[in-house]
């Protein structure tokens, strides 16, 4: 697989539609999941699907509605990347943007209109776009009609999208990836995949039915991108991150290697094209029963992704001991704390040793090439004289940049490109909170929605383009 057009290393930063666009009512687009998450304290009832209302709550805050609105600043925000010097820039789809409600014959050309200036004005800078083309968000319609990925129908739905994708961005967009960290929809299901747990259904049973017609989706998709345009370069995605034992008890590494099983579940699916007996037997074991047909099969042997891209923040911990209860927050969900690591102002751990780690236990597993679509520190930034000096975040890119560098100079690892999380500051996915930053731009944006949206360059935008000018070498 070629690196890039040009063959360089894609450093850049990455967003998604519902914590970045807002404009959720304009020009036809329709609800989606992700519109009726709020932030607060029911938050994660809802993203777990077990509270999940379709209507407002008039007390409640819906952050996405707003997002930081890219819709009507793409032209600035695009702008300062290319000051930074990006080489790619990472953004998704909104699903209910193109189709409304999901089951249109028909897409919404307004919908298409905006990715196409959005697509334009980075070619217009030489920006290499990286299209997630589900990053979460899932039509309100689809899930009221089908259950969303419950129903074998929502491939159908999934390769509707991509083809309209595929065909009307060609030449325009090369990288794709498939599902933002595929793996999510474990312990997030209603805003990964539009799924509501009901009461009584066996949770497990409905998310891993629900990945798999993802899986096949996903195959799918890498086939018809490639038919469209074989220039196409088609990415899994995962959260990953490996998890370490906690002592050198061999039950506790035997409980590591089950934890990293769960999320390379995905990718040895994605990248082998075949389920893993391991996980067959899990299935067996816990009573999962999946609708999986000779198709489906074949399917996923036939067409496997070109490079795996992953989200790293953290290596987590586990312990067999039940008694281990000192735990600190993680991407999504919590961790034990590891007594050498420090954290950030939201719990997570620092670690970017672990980087280097996660980036070779992938390479030695699958040989396929990297890229890293999301990393990043969620900090309180102060605006003081129209900047933020955030040295602590710039402390963070530095050593997991280092981290990288090294798995790839020393280690032989194939990293393709390099994303930061929210280049720009966005809605947090986890907590819907916005003073959770993770940018090199600040924008004038509060968490009970006061703003102007005015950008301002932070201490590490300079930093960024020093680092990318350089091609990660200058990190002072
Ligand atoms: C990942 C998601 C992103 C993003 C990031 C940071 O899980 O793909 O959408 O938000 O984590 O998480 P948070 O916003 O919760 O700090």
């Amino acid at each position: 697989m070629k690196q890039s057009r040009n063959n360089k290393f894609l450093w850049g930063g990455a967003t998604a539609a519902n914590q970045y666009e807002g404009a959720w009512k304009e020009d036809g687009r329709g609800m989606a999941n992700v519109d009726l998450i709020p932030s607060g304290q029911s938050r994660y009832e809802v993203m777990s699907g077990r509270k999940v209302s379709f209507a407002f709550d008039e007390k409640l805050n819906y952050p996405a509605a707003e997002g930081v609105d890219f819709y009507h600043h793409y032209e600035e925000d695009i702008r300062l990347f290319h000051e930074m010097g990006f080489r790619c820039f990472r953004l998704s789809v909104s699903w209910t943007r193109i189709y409304p409600n999901g089951d249109e014959d028909m897409p919404n050309e307004k919908g298409l209109e905006f990715y196409e200036k959005v697509f334009r004005e980075c070619q217009k800078y030489g920006i290499e776009p990286v299209v997630t083309i589900c990053h979460f968000d899932c039509p309100v319609g689809l899930i009221q009609s089908i259950g969303a990925w419950k129903s074998r129908k929502m491939i159908d739905q999934y390769l509707k999208l991509c083809t309209t994708l595929f065909k009307r961005f060609k030449g325009m967009v090369k990288y794709w990836i498939t599902f933002n960290e595929i793996n999510m929809i474990l312990h997030a299901p209603f805003m990964a995949a539009g799924i509501v747990i009901e009461d009584g259904e066996d949770e497990l049973q409905v998310k891993y039915q629900a990945s798999h017609y993802e899986l096949v989706a996903s195959a799918l998709a890498t086939k018809l991108a490639h038919e469209i345009d074989p220039e196409n370069h088609v990415g899994c995605m995962i959260a990953a991150g490996d998890v370490y034992p906690y002592t050198c008890n061999p039950e506790d590494i035997w409980a590591s290697k089950l934890a990293d099983r769960e999320n390379y579940f995905f990718i040895d699916v994605q990248v082998r094209g075949a389920y893993p007996s391991y996980a067959l037997r899990f299935f067996e074991q816990k009573g999962v029963k999946l609708d999986m047909t000779e198709g489906d099969i074949q399917a996923l042997a036939a067409y496997p992704c070109d490079y795996i891209s992953l989200s790293y923040y953290s290596s987590s911990l586990v312990s067999a001991d039940p008694e281990m209860k000192d735990k600190t927050e993680g991407n999504l969900f919590p961790t034990l704390r590891n007594p050498y690591l420090s954290a950030s102002d939201w719990g997570w751990q620092i670690d970017p040793l672990g980087l280097r780690i996660t980036l070779n236990s992938l390479y030695d597993r699958y040989q396929k090439p990297l890229f890293i679509v999301e990393n990043g520190l969620g900090a309180k930034d102060e605006l003081v004289n129209d900047t933020v000096e955030d040295d602590y975040r710039i402390d963070y890119l530095r050593s997991h940049i280092r981290a990288m560098k090294d798995a790839m100079k020393i280690d032989g690892v194939d990293v393709i490109g390099y994303t930061t999380w929210g280049c720009v500051d966005l809605v947090s996915a986890s907590s819907g909170e916005m003073r959770k930053r993770y940018g090199f731009i600040y924008v004038d944006k509060k968490d009970d929605g006061r703003g102007t949206m005015k950008r301002y360059r932070k201490k590490s935008f300079d930093w960024y383009r020093r680092c990318i000018e350089s091609d990660g070498e200058q990190l002072l």
